[in-house]
């Protein structure tokens, strides 16, 4: 897409992962530096657009935070297809989340094969008593060493991890 001044990269991003692990909260505080105590869970999915600019390069992206409750995990392709790049959130406290990641790991890769930047985000950092899944078991999950990414975070402060950092699994 030509701009004035140089060009515009655009990229469609994708949050997929269970309900309530943060995904949400994630965008939310990317796009407009907010935090929400109260679970909304989202219903089927919404639009948010980010606007960067990385080393002089102007980067738009177009975000699908998509709904995690099992009723609407039909509607996936609706949202990651065509994406450039896929956040697969889970919460560190729970388990199941981080198999669920897992599950779409493997339903992207069969969809999309190497289409696709994947970046797994383990999130709820700041509830580390309640712990259940262990950087290294996290680390240990090899289903995207294809030019995958693994970072972890809290939505609750703002200063924590930045999801700029996915760009370096940007094949
Ligand atoms: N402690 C803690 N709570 C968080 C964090 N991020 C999100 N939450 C809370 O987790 C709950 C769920 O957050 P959402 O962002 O709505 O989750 P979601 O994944 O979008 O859920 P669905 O839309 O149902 O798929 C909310 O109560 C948030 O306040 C975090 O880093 N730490
Ligand atoms: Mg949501």
């Amino acid at each position: 897409m030509a701009a004035a001044g140089g060009k515009t990269y655009s990229f469609k991003v994708v949050l997929l992962g269970e309900g309530c692990v943060g995904k949400t909260s994630l965008v939310l505080r990317y796009c407009e530096n907010k935090f929400n105590d109260k679970h909304i869970t989202t219903l089927q999915a919404s639009f948010l657009t980010k606007k960067l600019n990385i080393t002089g390069k102007r980067v738009n992206l177009a975000i699908w935070d998509t709904a995690g409750q099992e009723r609407f995990h039909a509607l996936g392709p609706i949202y990651y297809r065509d994406s450039n790049g896929a956040l697969l959130v889970y919460d560190v406290t729970d388990e199941d989340s981080f198999q669920k990641v897992k599950n779409w790991v493997k339903e992207l890769r069969k969809m999309l094969g190497n289409e696709i930047c994947l970046c797994i985000v383990g999130n709820k950092i700041d509830l580390e008593k309640e712990r259940h899944v262990s950087v290294e078991e996290a680390e240990g999950h090899d289903g995207d060493r294809s030019g995958g990414g693994e970072v972890e975070g809290e939505r609750r402060e703002s200063h924590k991890h930045s999801p700029e950092r996915c760009t370096d699994c940007r094949r």
